[in-house]
């Protein structure tokens, strides 16, 4: 456990697993500020999806590469209609930090890799077993389960191809890059959070363990990813540190909301099957605290990480416009 981490683990230990008893709590049910100032997140969203959409294809080998199949059911995959949030988050971090969104770029595809392949292997029968992914079917229903685990392996490993090739800062070597990446991706983290799932299933789970869970396998990733935006504009320990925790509430709060979704929405509304968490037995906080507490902890974990972001004194539009979107999202 690194210095951050162990700082991040102390704090959340002394709110509490429910953080209903904290100061801000006389407001919880009340949603958080939106951004201070108008900032047109629809645009953002276009553009830097379509930068990102047009940076993948240039990173990738293309489908007609031999062999053709894995490639074209990588493109499948990365390119089936995701919300490319965690792209979006490492792009404003990099604007938030005075960086060229551009020199993010890199970093900002790999982790679209690195999620697209968690999903994929996340769908697997051997793991959640769902036919339907971002609106469409899920890779093994497409092209087999074998085809699907290497799909995932592969964008997994395409994933530290393409940080390889980002610029390289003073104060974030390609090592410290590629490191971030690893650990976000590695048995301590992602897949941490998937064993702990998995293992959790049809078990009754305390707070405290689905926190455990929420922070690996949703958190650890969105926090990388600003976290990366952040280096690529090779910021300041200060700004990094920020970065950290606004990264890791909205992790939290996202899964929250996710965890909402999932019994509040349609299956064609989310674009993959609804109702899965109630029919695996999988704890969730609606599960556990209800629908308003969910939503009131999801709130108060979004205003956390507002507070975080002061320190950019009115650059971080972006991730607030984000922050304030991940919370009220209806897909
Ligand atoms: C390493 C096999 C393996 C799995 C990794 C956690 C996880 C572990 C897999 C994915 C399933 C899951 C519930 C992840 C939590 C994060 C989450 C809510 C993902 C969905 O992210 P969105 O909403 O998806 O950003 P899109 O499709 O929009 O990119």
């Amino acid at each position: 456990m690194n210095a951050i981490e162990k700082y991040v683990n102390l704090r959340l230990r002394a709110q509490a697993a429910f953080p209903n008893k904290s100061p801000m709590s006389a407001n919880a049910n009340r949603l958080p500020v939106g951004p201070r100032r108008p900032f047109d997140l629809p645009a953002y969203l276009a553009t830097r999806t379509a930068a990102v959409n047009a940076a993948l294809r240039r990173f990738l080998p293309p489908v007609t590469t031999k062999p053709a199949t894995i490639h074209r059911a990588m493109h499948y995959s990365l390119f089936a209609g995701g919300k490319r949030m965690r792209p979006a988050l490492c792009l404003a971090a990099a604007a938030a930090c005075g960086g060229d969104e551009r020199d993010a770029l890199p970093l900002a595809c790999a982790v679209e890799c690195i999620h697209t392949y968690s999903l994929i292997h996340d769908d697997l029968p051997a793991m959640d077993n769902d036919d339907y992914r971002r609106g469409k079917l899920t890779s093994h229903k497409v092209f087999g389960e074998g085809m699907a685990i290497l799909a995932g392996d592969a964008l997994l490993t395409q994933a530290f191809e393409i940080a390889a090739q980002c610029r390289g800062w003073p104060r974030y070597s390609h090592q410290t890059i590629i490191r971030e990446l690893a650990r976000a991706a590695g048995s301590r983290q992602l897949i941490a959070g998937q064993v702990a799932d998995l293992e959790g299933e049809g078990r009754r789970l305390s707070a405290a363990q689905l926190r455990y869970i929420h922070e690996r396998k949703t958190s650890a990733l969105l926090c990388g990813s600003v976290r990366l935006g952040g280096m690529s504009a090779n910021c300041t320990p200060a700004q990094l540190w920020a970065l950290t925790i606004f990264g890791h509430h909205v992790g939290l709060a996202f899964q929250i909301i996710d965890d909402i979704l999932d019994v509040t929405q349609t299956s064609e509304q989310l674009g993959k099957t609804a109702g899965k968490d109630t029919q695996a037995q999988k704890a969730t906080y609606p599960a556990i605290v209800g629908l308003d507490k969910s939503r009131q902890i999801a709130g108060e974990l979004t205003k956390k990480a507002f507070a975080a972001l002061k320190t950019f004194r009115g650059k971080a539009l972006a991730l607030e416009a984000l922050a304030t979107y991940l919370l009220q999202r209806t897909r």
